[in-house]
């Protein structure tokens, strides 16, 4: 066999910088095997073992890396499997290209076996969604379908009949009667310019230099902008409040942040909004508006990326479409400093009694501990740089709350969509994309069993009685998972509290532990 048309596919991805590919192979994608096969010194293939991972590994790898994140599913029951992970990349806005197989062109519309119109069950999710007929459409169909996924912030979906797959890449088998020629694109992506306009930059600067009590609040869109954020901050004697996806956007030990909104947020987050007479909106389309200030009760300005979003949750004064961390950046000369510090002190005064109360939940010493010291316990032992991917459910309230972002920390979870099960892998696909990095996953214990297959019941004693856990063992069989890591999923078999020490520790690099002991605050004790 010459060169196949999968390959013109492959070695398109390859041009625009794409060097992994997670799927599960099936029938219907031999021939884009054999071309990824083909290419494997450019494109490597991760296996998954259920194509909504594969979906999910790709989302993360776009929320980790900034990158396009691809996924490759069988035709029919494979493609309807990614669906859900593709809804969450289009919820929370990441660039995701979506491959599947189809049946052979001469037997579409005939009813074989697995046939699913998949480009007509994608047309909600995905913003680009092309079916290849001809070889000659790739790899101008690549191009675009990347440049949309990257434009838009969203999905795109190529699929490919399995006679295409296989057939010869510069075939062109039919006569062409109109006075088009085939496409030749360029692999470029070419972004708008992302520093807002100086008259916008101005009236955003109107506004806060004259806004009284006002609150920060950013989102997943301000996380490339924390020294910016910080800066503004403290000239506007603002306190920070964080969602839930923007929860590394700054440290959770500032004294300018009141850490985050929603119902996995603080206390004293909540109260500033019923405060504040300004709130300056920075990369967040925060939906949850019942935690926001009711409609017309506080000037809002905001900086989106998207124009289509910015206003489109409260009634905003002045929006401003543009990157967050260059808008930031022309905003600050234009920022008079605030000398009133008092609603930032009250603020912070706040915060003080809230982590004493999270801190308190999170003793050692309460008999039965609660979830919450596991993912203290996790939180102390974490590097500066390792990241936490997290389910939903109950575990992201833990996780929220005592998973602190600190350094070069990451913290990842299904957020609009709040899909159940992506914790694992969102950190599998995050390694790949950074093989070095320490990563967690804080499981759900439905997930945890989805997942890993995990028993219904733990099997969970108390470290020193040997008595059974019973029901916090329950609750908390998934947030021990959390312990896992870089570590052995098989020691998800039997949850006790010395093999999640042992988990932890050799997470750690501790060589030789064998064994965990509890001490009251300060950390656990490893054993030899
Ligand atoms: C695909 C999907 N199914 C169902 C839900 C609803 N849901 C949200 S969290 C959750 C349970 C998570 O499991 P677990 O961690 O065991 O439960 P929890 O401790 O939160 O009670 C469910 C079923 C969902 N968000 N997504």
């Amino acid at each position: 066999m010459g060169r196949i048309a999968s390959e013109a596919l492959i070695e398109r991805l390859a041009d625009w910088g794409v060097d992994t590919v997670f799927g599960l192979p099936g029938d219907g994608i031999n021939g884009i095997m054999e071309g990824l096969r083909r290419h494997q010194d450019r494109v490597r293939f991760v296996l998954v073992h259920h194509e909504e991972a594969a979906a999910f590994m790709a989302t993360a790898h776009a929320k980790a890396t900034g990158r396009i994140g691809v996924c490759l599913a069988t035709s029919g029951p494979g493609g309807i499997h990614l669906l859900n992970g593709l809804y969450d990349a289009k919820l929370d806005h990441m660039p995701v290209l979506a491959i599947t197989g189809m049946q052979e062109t001469s037997l579409l519309g005939t009813g074989y076996q697995q046939e699913v119109n998949l480009d007509k069950l994608y047309a909600d999710v995905a913003e680009y969604d092309q079916m290849i007929y001809n070889p000659a459409q790739l790899p101008s169909v690549v191009d675009n379908a990347v440049r949309t996924a990257c434009a838009r912030r969203g999905v795109a979906h190529i699929t490919v009949p399995n006679d295409i797959q296989v057939a010869d890449a510069d075939a062109d088998p039919w006569q062409h009667v109109a006075p088009a020629r085939s496409p030749a694109t360029a692999p470029v992506m070419a972004l708008a310019p992302g520093r807002p306009c100086q008259d916008d930059l101005e009236r955003v600067a109107g506004l806060l230099n004259e806004g009284g009590k006002t609150a920060i609040l950013a989102g997943a869109g301000a996380l490339h902008a924390r020294e910016e954020l910080l800066a503004v901050a403290e000239t506007l004697a603002a306190p920070i409040v964080k969602t839930l996806s923007g929860k590394a956007a700054v440290p959770d030990d500032s004294p300018f942040t009141t850490g985050g909104i929603g119902l996995l947020g603080t206390r004293p987050s909540e109260e500033l909004m019923e405060q504040i007479d300004t709130l300056f909106m920075v990369g967040t389309n925060f939906p949850c508006t019942r935690h926001l200030p009711a409609p017309g009760k506080v000037r809002v300005a905001q900086i989106e990326a998207d124009p289509a979003r910015a206003g489109g949750r409260l009634p905003t004064e002045v929006p401003v479409v543009g990157d967050a961390k260059l808008a930031l950046q022309g905003l600050l000369p234009l920022l008079k400093q605030r000398t009133d510090i008092s609603f930032l002190e009250d603020c912070q005064g706040k915060m003080d009694k809230w982590r004493r109360s999270m801190a308190a939940l999170a003793d050692p010493g309460r008999d039965p501990i609660a979830p919450q010291y596991v993912v203290s316990v996790l939180d102390e032992l974490a590097d500066d740089d390792a990241v936490l991917a997290c389910d939903s459910g109950t575990i992201a309230t833990w996780a929220a709350r005592h998973w602190g972002i600190r350094g070069g920390r990451g913290f990842f979870l299904s957020g609009n969509l709040a899909t159940m099960a992506p914790g694992l892998p969102y950190a599998l696909g995050i390694q790949r994309a950074f093989p070095q990095i320490r990563w967690a996953s804080a499981l759900g214990g439905t997930p945890a069993r989805l997942r890993v297959n995990l028993p219904l019941r733990p099997s969970c004693t108390r470290p020193r009685t040997g008595r059974p856990r019973s029901l916090l063992a329950r609750r908390l069989s998934g947030c021990w998972t959390s312990a896992f890591g870089r570590v052995c999923l098989g020691e998800c078999r039997a949850l006790t509290m010395p093999r999640m020490g042992r988990a932890l520790c050799e997470g750690h690099s501790h060589p030789g532990c064998r064994g965990w002991e509890h001490r009251p605050r300060g950390g656990g004790h490893c054993r030899p």
